[in-house]
């Protein structure tokens, strides 16, 4: 018998600069959550599979010339359209490691100098998360990890505007791990704020809306 008091899978995001090991991180997550017994899936941003993140796709890998605002909504619309899969897999009890969210949205569109309200305006709505783990490098660092391709926002200038657009954003319930720790030594320090974060979902924690 399902009742609202039935345990639900975390909403866990990482956030962070291009090359601070998000994706690494994400998969080795999902193993060991995997390996624990949970219930639990890794998700991306954008998702470049609906029609909506095909355009997205073309216009970062410089096929197609977008107004600022128009890519804007574009990135949130495909949020959106995952909304109510989003809910189901988290009320049915697994766990979502996302790869960038709604922050990605508002630190990458005010880093070109739009309003950080009217950015922050379309995500209002979407889930929240119950952690977010935003993986900090110095955008330096990051550039020095190599394989910036051809993508629209692969430059250090760039970056840089993107981390103080982070820090605007950012609150105090956020983790901000270190990324130029050992790849092993932040897969842990991950795992147990995981474990933390799902135990707390199962203990009766609501889904809330952003921005909460
Ligand atoms: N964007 C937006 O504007 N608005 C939005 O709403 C959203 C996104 C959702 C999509 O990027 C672009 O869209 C992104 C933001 C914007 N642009 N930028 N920049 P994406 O998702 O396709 O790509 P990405 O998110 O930037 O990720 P990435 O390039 O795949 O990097 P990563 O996932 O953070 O890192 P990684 O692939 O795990 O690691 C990078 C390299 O570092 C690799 O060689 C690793 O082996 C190495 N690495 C990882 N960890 C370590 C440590 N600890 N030590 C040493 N080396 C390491």
């Amino acid at each position: 018998i399902s009742s609202k008091w039935d345990p639900r899978g975390a909403l866990i995001v990482f956030e962070g600069l291009d090359r601070c090991g998000k994706t690494s991180q994400c998969s080795r997550l999902l193993s060991s959550l995997e390996r624990l017994g949970h219930s639990v899936e890794s998700w991306r941003f954008p998702d470049r599979d609906t029609g909506v993140g095909q355009m997205i796709s073309s216009y970062l890998s410089n096929q197609s010339q977008l107004d600022d605002h128009a890519i804007h909504l574009l990135f949130s619309a495909n949020r959106w359209e995952k909304r109510s899969l989003m809910e189901a897999k988290l009320k049915s009890g697994t766990t979502l490691i996302v790869d960038r969210y709604a922050y990605s949205g508002v630190a990458f569109s005010s880093a070109k100098g739009l309003d950080i309200e009217w950015c922050k305006a379309p995500e209002l709505g979407l889930w929240a998360p119950d952690l977010v783990v935003y993986l900090d490098i110095s955008p330096e660092k990051a550039a020095e990890r190599g394989g910036y391709g051809g993508e629209r926002y692969e430059q250090l200038e760039f970056q840089r505007k993107v981390a103080q657009s982070y820090r605007a954003l950012s609150d105090a319930s956020w983790k901000v791990v270190d990324a130029t720790l050992p790849i092993g030594v932040i897969e842990a320090q991950l795992r147990e704020m995981a474990v933390d974060c799902i135990s707390t979902c199962q203990e009766g924690k609501s889904l809330s809306e952003l921005w909460s």
